[in-house]
């Protein structure tokens, strides 16, 4: 598979790259020049539908359940997963029975003893917890292709136009339930609605062992008189911000414009005058998408000026930029690549939340990225540039009340 993607005399080579090593190279010019495109083995266009069905399934106390599974002397008992109380360990998970203390994730292990004495300390056993994870993403697999995974307990599941279960993603969401209980002991709680934001706060809303639904109809008045903190994307130096300037709800959050959202937010001020709307066009998408879209350079003589470096990483940018732009993909993240003269490889990352398509934002981050390396004290023989986190650009807006969800 080749693509060109300019018009000067660099031959250009892409190859489908899960496996960089597999890369087609084709040497030409003096400087070698690279342009790949990690994929999977299939396109998944058929996202761009107009009715969607979503559904959100978190594991609960992830961690703590396993372990309670596997131990059944710690079952109802509050249990945490997590660092020694007595070093400087966090908690990963506590059991159910340990949130009733108010101990929650990321509490420091100390603090966590002094709420509750009695309770039990483990270790984490990541092992167990993959292979419980493994067990799941698989369920997912056996319902729809498209599967987001978030992590090791949760993902999106886009079962528009499912037959399954009569095509009701609720009942979809319920033999998925079922089914994981079966297979590995466990409980889960899903959430089903018309978006991605919608169906994860749905998840949240009936733990544990939830089922919840937000029908369109019903999404007007759950956000508005959500709290601010709930909302996801909205984390705590957010949330007190948003509560100084006495935005403690959706519907206090809904008052305000556009326009003055941004001036306090920036870009995610526009994300949240949306997500309060119930609007969230973002697509479920699944890992046999395109991973990420790169170019790189090898140059003939090792670069030591930073302005030339820059230079190079310009047109390299410009050439991830036009395929992105053609596959009508937006990018999360941008990533850096420097190769030194000893051969010694370095990448640096930088992620937008929302996503970007445009060169700007690639060119206003690439001096920044450069600066965490020693290019300029040290000699650079090869530059490259790369997108990942990718999306399909949807524009299609979709008017919630056409969908059925039950
Ligand atoms: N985890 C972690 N560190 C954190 C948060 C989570 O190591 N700060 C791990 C342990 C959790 C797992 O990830 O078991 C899943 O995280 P969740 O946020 O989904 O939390 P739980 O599954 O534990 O509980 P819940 O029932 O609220 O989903
Ligand atoms: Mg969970």
């Amino acid at each position: 598979m080749s693509e060109t993607v300019d018009q000067d005399s660099t031959r250009l080579a892409a190859a489908a790259l899960d496996c960089p090593a597999e890369r087609a190279v084709l040497k030409e010019a003096a400087d070698q020049e690279t342009v790949y495109q990690k994929k999977g083995d299939q396109e998944l266009d058929h996202q761009q539908t107009v009715q969607r069905k979503i559904i959100h399934v978190d594991m609960d106390a992830f961690f703590a359940s396993v372990e309670q599974r596997d131990f059944p002397e710690y079952r109802g008992q509050p249990l945490i997963v997590g660092g020694n109380p007595q070093h400087r360990g966090v908690v990963a998970a506590c059991s159910y029975e340990a949130r009733k203390f108010g101990i929650h994730s990321a509490m420091s292990s100390a603090k966590a003893y002094q709420l509750c004495p009695n309770a039990i300390f483990v270790k984490p056993r990541f092992e167990a917890y993959r292979e419980a994870s493994i067990a799941i993403q698989g369920i997912f697999k056996e319902y729809t292709a498209l599967v987001e995974p978030l992590s090791l307990d949760e993902a999106f599941l886009d079962v528009t136009g499912s037959e399954l279960c009569s095509g009701s993603a609720t009942l979809i969401a319920r033999d998925i339930k079922q089914k994981i209980y079966q297979e590995t002991g466990l409980t889960a709680s899903a959430g089903i609605s018309y978006n991605k934001f919608l169906a994860k706060i749905a998840s949240d809303m009936d733990k544990p062992d939830g089922l919840f639904v937000v029908l369109p109809s019903a999404a007007n008045d759950l956000l508005e008189s959500l709290a601010i903190r709930k909302f996801h994307g909205i984390g705590k130096a957010t949330e007190a911000k948003m509560q100084a300037l006495g935005i403690n709800c959706g519907r206090d959050l809904k008052q305000w414009s556009k326009s003055r959202l941004q001036k306090h937010f920036g870009r995610m001020g526009v994300y949240y005058y949306g997500i309060v709307r119930g609007e969230d066009e973002r697509p479920v998408h699944n890992n046999r998408l395109r991973k990420s879209i790169g170019a790189e350079t090898t140059f003939s003589d090792d670069l030591i000026d930073t302005h030339e470096m820059l230079e190079r990483l310009h047109k390299l940018a410009e050439k991830v930029v036009s395929i992105m732009q053609a596959k009508k993909m937006a990018a999360k993240t941008i990533t850096l690549k420097v190769k030194f003269d000893n051969f010694e490889q370095v990448t640096r990352s930088h992620s937008e939340l929302l996503g970007f398509q445009n060169l700007d934002t690639i060119l206003g981050r690439l001096p920044q990225l450069l600066e965490k390396t020693d290019a300029g004290e040290r000699r650079v023989r090869l530059l490259g540039v790369s997108v990942s986190n990718l999306f399909a650009l949807n524009n299609e807006a979709v008017s919630p009340e056409q969908i059925r969800l039950i």
